[in-house]
């Protein structure tokens, strides 16, 4: 075997691969090369322990150096086609301002384009940012891609990624199985979003349980890598059965939004039909209370609250049957009589499809500290366009959808 040639220490060093999978492609796309010492007759020595040894001994740059050339030397006979190699590199490395020349002359030698190679950094280093940025763009130059690794480790800082842009980010992860499941659930789709706006791709690590898979696959993340498709070793491995877990999951998620949708329809139908019952009996002349009492009194309307063309309220805002008690916490943004509530896409989508019911996504409501759902309608009142809408306290609606489901 080529790896064989290397050594560190009298160490022999080989490259143990891990496949990365593209869950839309749903099939690998890369292969993590990690590297392990070979002892006789014991177990192989991980990264930790030989770099470790290296830190002892002032010779992590040779280490770090040897172990590209063990693994571009291995991926040469075996690397499949059109797949990336991920490399991982320390930062010292990294800055060094000849390596990205260097690196891309190895790789050439091998036989391997650096196009094809993704280098892995870590950006909450210590390393000077500028010195990060400056090396990505040699790196870059050079043709390689990169990888910023194990992003939302420690102190990593979405501030210094949106300087960096690399290729692609590896999420830490920690970040995948959190048990804080607001994180879990409500941040990490919004955080894959962020950066696949700003131009980057994600990939999702640690995947161990077809739980975590669900996860990377709900929150969108673009490529996934754990032990749950295969640990590293030494010859690549089979990769038949991740095309099961993959087909299981996205219909696993199909089934879950269908019942979503299905669950918050069927809860939101009697707040619909309620207000629109409302809208009618404003538009007979009732008045707003008499208009609005039988919404009101459904068990999680907040209140009903009524605007003019500019967003002004233009009669009092009704409490509901769960209106709460402001608190004195956040008593200064209870009263919502001042605002102007026309820059709320619930206010300006109503306007857009005039008398029709529009129903917000759950958001976090200003005046009640509470997650909320807002629903309105634009129609003719007096003469001119008004909005009449009404907040519905989504926590207790979707405890309820929990009991369903
Ligand atoms: O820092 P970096 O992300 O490059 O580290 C990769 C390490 O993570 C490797 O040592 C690899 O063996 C390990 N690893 C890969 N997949 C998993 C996994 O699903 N769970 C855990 N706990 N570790 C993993
Ligand atoms: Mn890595």
């Amino acid at each position: 075997m080529t790896h064989a040639a290397h050594t560190f220490d009298g160490i022999a060093l080989a490259s143990y691969l891990q496949p990365i999978f593209s869950l839309p492609h749903q099939r690998a796309v890369g292969y993590e090369a990690l590297l392990r010492g070979i002892a006789p007759s014991a177990p192989p020595i991980e990264p930790f322990d030989l770099f470790g040894k290296a830190i002892v001994e002032g010779s992590v740059a040779l280490l770090d150096r040897t172990s590209h050339a063990t693994h571009l030397a291995s991926a040469a006979t075996r690397l499949p086609a059109a797949t990336w190699l991920f490399l991982n590199i320390n930062p010292s490395t990294f800055t060094d301002a000849a390596y990205a020349a260097e690196l891309a002359a190895l790789a050439r030698a091998c036989g391997l384009a650096p196009e094809r190679i993704v280098i892995e950094v870590l950006e909450s280093g210590g390393t000077e940012l500028a010195r990060i940025a400056q090396a990505t763009h040699a790196f870059r130059s050079q043709g390689f891609l990169v990888a910023v690794d194990d992003f939302g480790a420690g102190h990593s800082n979405i501030d210094r990624l949106l300087t960096l842009r690399p290729d692609i980010v590896k999420l830490d992860r920690s970040l995948v199985r959190t048990q804080a499941a607001h994180l879990r659930d409500a941040l990490l789709p919004k955080l894959v979003g962020l950066l696949h706006e700003s131009g980057m791709f994600v990939v999702a690590e640690g995947i161990e349980t077809e739980q975590d898979l669900l996860l990377a696959a709900r929150s969108n993340v673009d490529f996934v890598q754990g032990y749950l498709f295969g640990r590293p070793a030494p010859e690549l491995v089979q990769t038949a059965s991740a095309a099961m877990l993959f087909e299981t999951v996205f219909d696993t998620l199909t089934q879950m939004r269908h019942a979503e949708r299905l669950a918050s329809d069927l809860l939101l139908t009697p707040y619909r039909s309620q207000l629109e019952d409302a809208i009618a009996r404003l538009s007979d002349g009732a008045s707003t209370e008499a208009a609005c009492a039988a919404l009101l009194a459904l068990p999680c309307t907040s209140n009903c609250f009524f605007l003019d063309q500019r967003g002004r309220a233009f009669s009092p805002a009704l409490p509901g049957a769960a209106a709460r008690p402001a608190g004195e916490r956040f008593a200064p943004i209870a009263d919502p009589s001042t605002g102007r509530w026309d820059n709320r896409a619930y206010f300006a989508d109503a306007l857009a499809s005039r008398e029709q019911l529009i129903a917000s996504a759950p958001y976090l409501s200003v005046t009640g500290a509470s997650l909320c759902v807002t629903l309105t309608v634009a129609v003719r009142y007096r003469g001119a366009w008004i909005v009449v809408g009404t907040d519905i306290d989504w926590q207790k609606l979707s405890t309820q959808a929990a009991a369903i489901l």
